[in-house]
């Protein structure tokens, strides 16, 4: 999505191969600097939803850090989101359609929202974010506001509606409803004129957030293309924004800029080995803001940043975001997806799995396999506990909270305290190869930097070290057996503090 990068497409939006080697930072810089003037700069956050902030109990912290708001919470404790990429682009075998498609294109027979619903649910997906418009311009659902839809497809006789298919399946299978509208949109003949099409561009939003029932997440892309026309638009974020908190106040925004979840700065699956939720907005100000360096600030951003703004982390079943026969042996492995989830959930990010359905509608029997395997490895992994009710000793308050299973309760060390140590005694020995540390984010985010070490036949060792934790830390350590664990935090912005200290084996 956003500022300067996508790898999924070459510039001229055909897809050769499977190899998508033009990223939307390529793109960007061809087109030249004028995206960051064309854009209008939201550097203060979505209206009315600047993040409060903690107050910190004693120690030398005198700043209050900040906190998520419930719906951040929510959606990052979701884990797993799937995104769905599917427009024209699914028929044409383009990653980015022109605007010229007909209509007549989309046709996807056997469409079946009710299968995507089912196979995310198994695997352990919470939600579906599916493009209802993709830069292509063409409307999954029947917009008001232009032709340019599935009204004018044969699909259903012109009287389908992708966003309700899946909006309905989403609720009868208790999954959240994500909507992706590009505001890049290549069709559209105001598109670059300014007001005129924030006019288009919000209506469209207000009837994809009004008509369906709740959103959970609205995802705005950053690419801001010059139109056919050779005219750029400037996006009013302050306007979109304002409608989304009026209309889904519940419902997070993600952009590279936020304002409540932002791009994690690659289409890799990769957050940074640092990764905090807290950034200086000023530093990535808008959507689609490219600067150099821009993806790797993203991925790690700022333990002093005065706003909560965690990473998403999205990436493709496949080489491509849209389904094209040709990489239907390019699906990724079970083994591809754990290391995904390592390298984003992980990481204190939220995984945002694209899996394109195919020009019939349907995932892709490949795709299907290797979510339910890899819901199956993930849940195989992590149900098994071998730290679950280990005797924990460690100095301040609550230290059995951290193996009690309850993402609510928590370890406090003493106030004031800058480093602490906490002591498990596994209640039997166990065969271990991922330690897994989560803090309690409601409070905020503080530990930056953390050792893990285990005893085993041979004495003690260091297992595993790292900088932040945040929501979630999943660290591989070599195989061994062990009998006690000692996780000592170094370092930390704020009261030492553990929700949960797990140990698992990952069992190929
Ligand atoms: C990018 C877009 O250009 C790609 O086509 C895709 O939608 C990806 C998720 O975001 O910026």
């Amino acid at each position: 999505m956003t500022s300067g990068r996508r790898n999924g497409a070459r510039q001229d939006g055909t897809c050769q191969g499977g190899t998508h080697d033009a990223t939307r930072r390529d793109f960007l810089r061809v087109a030249g600097a004028w995206a960051a003037l064309a854009a209008i700069p939201d550097v203060v956050g979505a209206r009315g939803r600047i993040p409060s902030a903690a107050p910190i109990a004693g120690g030398p912290w005198s700043a209050r850090r900040p906190v998520p708001t419930a719906a951040q919470l929510q959606w990052q404790r979701d884990e797993l989101a799937l995104f769905a990429h599917f427009t024209v682009n699914t028929f044409t075998d383009r990653e980015w359609g022109d605007g010229s498609e007909s209509p007549a294109l989309f046709d996807p027979v056997r469409l079946d929202a009710r299968a995507w619903t089912r196979v995310a649910k198994r695997a352990g997906f919470r939600s579906i974010v599916l493009t209802a418009k993709h830069h292509d311009g063409f409307c999954l659902w029947p917009s008001r506001v232009t032709s340019h839809s599935v009204a004018a497809s044969p699909w259903r006789g012109g009287g389908g509606d992708v966003v309700r298919e899946v909006a309905d399946a989403c609720r009868a299978d208790g999954l959240g409803l994500g909507l992706y509208l590009s505001p890049w949109d290549r069709h559209e003949p105001s598109y670059g004129s300014g007001r005129a099409y924030m006019d288009v561009y919000c209506a469209q939003l207000e009837e994809l957030l009004a008509q369906y029932g709740p959103v959970c997440e609205v995802w705005f892309d950053g690419a801001n293309g010059e139109g056919a026309n050779g005219k750029r638009q400037a996006y009013d974020w302050p306007r979109i924004h304002a409608i989304v908190r009026q209309l889904q106040p519940q419902a997070v925004m993600f952009s590279d800029a936020g304002p409540d979840v932002r791009w994690i700065g690659n289409e890799k699956g990769v957050a940074g080995e640092t990764c905090w939720s807290t950034i200086d907005p000023v530093s990535v100000p808008y959507a689609g803001y490219d600067a150099p360096n821009v993806g790797e600030l993203l991925q790690r951003v700022d333990p002093h940043g005065s706003v909560w703004r965690p990473g998403e982390t999205d990436v493709s079943i496949r080489p491509g975001w849209f389904w094209h026969a040709q990489e239907d042996a390019q699906v990724r492995s079970v083994d591809n997806l754990m290391e995904l989830y390592f390298t984003s959930v992980g990481r204190n990010s939220k995984l945002l799995l694209n899996v394109p359905p195919t020009r019939d509608g349907v995932f892709h029997p490949t795709d299907v396999a290797r979510l339910e395997a890899f819901g199956a490895r993930r849940a195989q992994m992590l149900t098994r506990d071998f730290a679950r009710e280990a005797l924990v000793t460690g100095a301040g308050s609550n230290a059995a909270a951290a193996v009690d299973g309850a993402p609510d309760t928590f370890w406090s060390a003493p106030a004031g305290a800058t480093r602490a140590t906490l002591d498990l005694a596994l209640p039997a020995p166990a065969r271990c190869n991922v330690v897994r540390l989560q803090e309690p984010i409601a409070l905020g985010q503080g530990v930056e930097r953390f050792e893990v070490r285990g005893e085993g036949v041979n004495g003690w060792a260091l297992l595993a070290t790292g900088s932040t934790i945040g929501y979630c830390r999943l660290a591989r350590i070599a195989p061994r057996v062990i009998r006690r664990l000692r996780v000592i935090v170094e370092s930390t912005l704020d009261v030492p503090r553990l929700a949960a200290v797990s140990l698992h084996l990952d069992e190929a």
